[in-house]
């Protein structure tokens, strides 16, 4: 029988079914699904049952010291207020993720997770105290790789969206490879059931003479903000979604990865929600919003 604190560990089982397989499949659980706690920590009440927007992976062979990857993506550019869940995806092996560098006075103070046991998660939320900061984190089983993440202030109010980004307006490249952008509807709400359909549609040059470089439909099922990371990869000849990185519901972050994005252009991002359940808005719910790469 399942307590109502592992909803967090199905949800985020589904996760690591889809996440890497860029497959927006929604997995239920079946019935010999078993849950596991993570060691030193204390489950999550269901009170306060966070719900992770951001997934990163310890992959498989990070203990190894010559492994190139201890955390994928090990440099990650969020707006405040994300929650992002790392997980333990390399086999028999345990790890943690504990903020600043190693051995330092400063070594675990932000977060800690404790030993996390392959299979299971921590999740840690980025809020308001930390904007425009970039947090280093390490493992204390494996101290010779860090990993960090910028966590953004910058945001733009539109007529209908406030947009925000982990690397505000302008993505550098030399510091940054990606930034997650949250829209959040100012107009449009909906219950945890009640699915949201947005398109975006990423512009390059101003909006008189632009080239479509990008268009999609994205949905959201118990969240009405959009998260979308936005990862340019000029030398690819085309552009691949994946996501949602949490499925049950629908609340986590998408990916567009591919060459929509050049250092050196400007772009217009344009959101739009076309439906709100089956049914259309009451008028239109879109805004424009400028972007830039930089490198
Ligand atoms: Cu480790």
């Amino acid at each position: 029988m399942l307590n109502e604190w592992n909803k967090p560990s199905m949800m985020l089982l589904a996760i690591i079914s889809t996440a890497f397989i860029g497959a927006g499949v929604l997995l239920t659980g079946s019935a010999n699904t078993t849950v596991q706690g993570q060691l030193g920590l204390n489950p999550i009440p269901t009170t306060e049952e966070v719900i992770a927007t951001y997934v990163a992976r310890i992959p498989p062979g990070a203990a190894l010291q010559d492994s190139p990857i201890h955390y994928y993506p090990d440099n990650i550019a969020i707006p405040s207020g994300i929650t992002v869940a790392w997980f333990n995806d390399d086999p028999g092996q345990p790890h943690t993720v504990t903020s600043g560098v190693p051995d330092s006075a400063e070594s675990g103070a932000m977060f800690n997770s404790g030993i996390i046991p392959y299979t299971s998660f921590f999740q840690h939320t980025f809020d308001g105290q930390l904007k425009n900061q970039e947090i280093v984190y390490h493992c204390e089983i494996h101290p010779w790789r860090t990993a960090k993440v910028t966590v953004g202030e910058a945001f733009e109010k539109g007529h209908y969206f406030v947009f925000a980004s982990g690397t505000g307006q302008v993505l550098n490249m030399t510091k940054n490879d990606r930034t997650l952008i949250d829209f959040r509807p100012l107009t449009v709400s909906t219950g945890s059931t009640t699915p949201l359909t947005y398109n975006i549609t990423i512009m390059e040059g101003g909006t008189d003479n632009a080239t479509t470089t990008f268009s999609r439909s994205f949905f959201t099922i118990g969240n009405n903000d959009l998260q979308l990371e936005l990862i340019p990869r000029p030398d690819q000849n085309k552009t691949t979604v994946y996501g949602p990185d949490v499925t049950d519901p629908v609340t986590g972050a998408y990916h567009v990865e591919g060459n929509f994005m050049k250092p050196g252009n400007e772009y217009t991002i344009r959101a739009e929600i076309t439906s709100i359940g089956n049914d259309e808005p009451p008028g239109r719910v879109v805004d424009d919003f400028a972007f830039r790469v930089v490198s």
